[in-house]
Formats: structure tokens, C-alpha cells, sequence
């Protein structure tokens, strides 16, 4: 009505001006509920008068998040590139620094060992006690030497020169036991942790006397004169070595190739001292954790004892399962004390003291044990397990 009034109250050129700007307002869409504002306002005021309308806040993080999202996935398309492209040159260096770090390493392990005189092995003929009947077989364990490693503190005294004079004793002691039970054959199992490793923990780095190579070939000396040792009183011996977790040459337990230890370079040595030197000592090889061996009728596996807890109950009879024996006993050691537990009818699980002693690290631990080591004597009617305090 006020409109038709307007339009007639205007001059007729004024009322054609203003028909046409309407005409183009409609062409425009103007009067479009999708595009007209006041339309627009109109909803809205409805729609917060029903309280559907979105508050303010909301409304911005809606917004927001979904650009966040956007970015969020631009970013990490460009970072996915990105990084990949670095892992892969991470690799490439990581492998070439390896190869070089091998070879640096061979080299050094040879200038070690040509600095090292290791004994000239003699192969005697060892008659038997004809005063006696009884023969016995023996397994002799030696684990946790831990060569390298420095120990000075009041409770006890450890460096290279103490692992060299420690071994003999031990040598001297099971050569007392061998004459005593007239032991005809022996197996020397070494159970690992042959060296203290400089690069495990910090503290370690502090407590180690020689670099990685000279470690390895310095206490592999130690072990074949162990061996020449006792091989003066018994015929038949027999060497085999897993290693313990201080053997592993890298830090990382999972980047760890099983073969890469310091055994396995130790085991080399042994072998070639074996072969080149001309000694009757039979070399058995072993998994690198885990060996066995069946001594007339009765069966004993040997562990280190870090992948496998041997105060645990169950872990005779897991190894059992595993390997599909019946084993008599399982022997290891890393804790560095002796403990013997019987987890069945004659069944044992033990663990041997170490070479080294007690160090700062099992005061820290509150772990304090003697030196000791153990070997076991077998006859066609039992076996018994024996400890020998050094
Ligand atoms: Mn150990």
C-alpha cells in the first residue's frame, strides 16, 4: 500500500528509474532466500530463537578444525616425503659408516692378535689310574669373565692381570677334581660375558682397561691356555661358547645380528689356534645362545641366562618344549651367583658365580656373591653339580 502511494506521489521518470533498478535487484537474485542477507538474518533469528543456532565459539572451531585437518594433512604429506627421503639417506650413510667400521675392526682384531703369543699346544698321552674302576666324564663351565673390566673398590679387586691368575686357579682347582674322580673326558663350556664390552653402559666406559679388539683377543689367550691347561690331565676335550649379553658388539639388543658378538670372533680364533698350531682339542659349534650336550644318557642345555630366567620355574621344561629333549639340567650365568633350584624329580636349574666379582654395579643391585664357578661329574649312574669358589 505505501509503496503503490510512494509511486504515485513520484514523477514519472523517477517511477521508471525505480521499476527498473527492482527488475535488476530480481535479475540479481536479490530477493533469493539462498543469497538475500535479510533472509538470511531472518533464519538465523529463528533458529536462535529455537536454540539450534551454533554459538559463536562453536562456529569458529568448526571452521577452524577443518582447516586445521587440511593443513594438518598437507603437512604431514610433505613430511612423509620428507622423512623418507631422509631414512633413506640415514641408511646409506648408516651402511656405508658399517662397512668401513668392519673392516677398521678385522684390522684391528689382526694387529691384536699379532701382538698376542698364544701357547704352542701339546696333545700328551694321558694313561689311566689302573688303580681305580671308576671313570668319570666332566663338563666344566666358565662364564661371566668379563675381561677388560676395572674393578677398585674395597670389596674386591679386578683388572687383567687378576682374570689371568683367577683362570689358572680355577684350571689348577678342576685339575685337582679330575685326578680326585678320574675323569677321562671333559667338555669345556663357556657360557658368555667373556669380555666387560666398553661401549654397554656409561659406567662401563670407566671400568674398561682396552679397546674392543684387544679385549676379545687378549681373553681368548686366557681361555686357550685354560684349555692347553687342562688338556695336560685329560685326553678328550671338547670347547664350545655362547655368548652373554656383554659379548653383543652393539648396544641395541633388537638392531643386533644374532652372529654379531664377540664369542663368535673368539670362537674364530679358537678354531684357527686349533687348526694352525696343530691341537687335538675338538671345536664343537653352537647357536649363539643356546647349546647342549648329552653326556652318557643324561641330556644338559646351557643358556647365559639373559633371555632365559633360570630362577623362573618353568624354564627346564620351556627349553624342553623348545628343543624337544628331555633335558636333566640347564646351567648358566650372568647373575653372577651360584644358586641351584630342583624344578623336578633330579631336574636342576643353576646358575655359576663369575670370574669377576663383585663390581659397583651389584652394590648398586645389592647383590653381593662370592667368586665361584662349577662343573658337573657324570657317571652311568648320576651326575652331580659342584661348585668351585675362586
Ligand atoms: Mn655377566
Amino acid at each position: 500500500m505505501a509503496i503503490k502511494e510512494e509511486l504515485q506521489k513520484m514523477s514519472p521518470t523517477r517511477r521508471c528509474s525505480w521499476t527498473k533498478h527492482k527488475a535488476m535487484m530480481e535479475d540479481e537474485g536479490y530477493f533469493d532466500s539462498d543469497t538475500n542477507e535479510n533472509y538470511r538474518c531472518l533464519v538465523k533469528g529463528y533458529q536462535k530463537k529455537m536454540g539450534t543456532l551454533p554459538s559463536v565459539s562453536s562456529h569458529a572451531d568448526m571452521v577452524a578444525d577443518s582447516k586445521l585437518t587440511a593443513i594438518k594433512n598437507e603437512i604431514g604429506n610433505l613430511n612423509s616425503t620428507k622423512l623418507s627421503l631422509q631414512d633413506q639417506a640415514r641408511k646409506t650413510r648408516k651402511l656405508i659408516r658399517e662397512a668401513n667400521k668392519d673392516a677398521l675392526f678385522i684390522e684391528e682384531i689382526a694387529d691384536a692378535i699379532r701382538d698376542v703369543e698364544f701357547i704352542k699346544p701339546e696333545n700328551p698321552v694321558v694313561l689311566p689310574d689302573w688303580q681305580s674302576d671308576e671313570d668319570n666324564s666332566m663338563i666344566v663351565c666358565l662364564s661371566d669373565i668379563h675381561y677388560g673390566a676395572h674393578v677398585d673398590i674395597p670389596e674386591n679387586y679386578y683388572d687383567a692381570k687378576v682374570a689371568e691368575f683367577l683362570l689358572n686357579k680355577y684350571a689348577d682347582k678342576i685339575i685337582a677334581e679330575i685326578k680326585k674322580n678320574h675323569v677321562t673326558s671333559v667338555d669345556i663350556v663357556t657360557l658368555g660375558d667373556i669380555i666387560e664390552h666398553a661401549y654397554m653402559r656409561n659406567q662401563n666406559l670407566y671400568d674398561s682397561e682396552e679397546t674392543l679388539s684387544e679385549q676379545i683377543v687378549n681373553v681368548t689367550r686366557l681361555i686357550i691356555n685354560f684349555i692347553q691347561r687342562i688338556r695336560e690331565h685329560v685326553e678328550l676335550i671338547t670347547y664350545r661358547a655362547i655368548a652373554g649379553n656383554h659379548d653383543r658388539l652393539q648396544g641395541d639388543k633388537k638392531s643386533n645380528l644374532n652372529a654379531d658378538h664377540a664369542v663368535n670372533v673368539s670362537n674364530y680364533i679358537i678354531k684357527m689356534w686349533i687348526e694352525l698350531a696343530g691341537s687335538d682339542i675338538r671345536f664343537i659349534d653352537s647357536d649363539s645362545y643356546f647349546t647342549d650336550i648329552d653326556v652318557r644318557g643324561y641330556r644338559f642345555a646351557f643358556v647365559h641366562g639373559d633371555r632365559n630366567n633360570l630362577s623362573k620355574k618353568t624354564t627346564l621344561a620351556e627349553l624342553g618344549e623348545l628343543h624337544d629333549k628331555h633335558y636333566d639340567a640347564v646351567i648358566g650365568g650372568h647373575v653372577h651367583h651360584n644358586q641351584l633350584l630342583e624344578v623336578g624329580e633330579n631336574r636342576y636349574q643353576v646358575t655359576f658365580g663369575s670370574i669377576k666379582g663383585i663390581d659397583d654395579y651389584s652394590l648398586q643391585l645389592n647383590a653381593k656373591a662370592s667368586r665361584s664357578q662349577g662343573f658337573v661329574l657324570v657317571n652311568e649312574n648320576g651326575f652331580d653339580i659342584r661348585r668351585v669358589i675362586l
